[in-house]
């Protein structure tokens, strides 16, 4: 008895949206948007007692400034009141609040950050 011959793949199932000889056709795609993250801005603010050197450090260590960008940002906030330190998507800008509030405490200082839509 002869061998039967090789087997094929199995063809795919016809794609719905391509006219295979079958009639069916998507009459209309509909289009995916994905909206770009919302944008939030963290913001130090000034006090009267948190040293200038805290908020330098705190700048180089959670926003990665040089010290000399540090510093013109904390002077900026020591004069002005308040100073963007950076803008990030929502998650990313609550973790910083959190660790920068976090830090503060654990020195003893009354540093506030806060978030905002930027
Ligand atoms: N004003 C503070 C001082 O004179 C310094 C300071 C700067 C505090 C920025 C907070 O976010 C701040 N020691």
């Amino acid at each position: 008895m002869p061998a039967d011959p090789p087997s094929l793949p199995p063809k795919p199932p016809p794609s719905p949206d391509r006219d295979e000889g079958q009639g069916t056709v998507l009459a209309e795609r509909q289009e995916q948007r994905v909206e770009p993250p919302k944008l939030y801005q963290v913001v130090l603010l000034n006090d009267d007692y948190t040293p200038m050197e805290f908020v330098v450090l705190v700048l180089q260590e959670y926003f990665l400034r040089d010290i000399d960008t540090a510093t013109q940002i904390m002077l900026k906030i020591h004069h002005e009141g308040r100073g963007v330190c950076g803008v990030n998507s929502r998650d990313i800008a609550a973790t910083k609040v959190e660790l920068v509030q976090a830090a503060a405490k654990r020195a003893g200082h009354p540093l506030q950050c806060i978030m905002e839509a930027a």
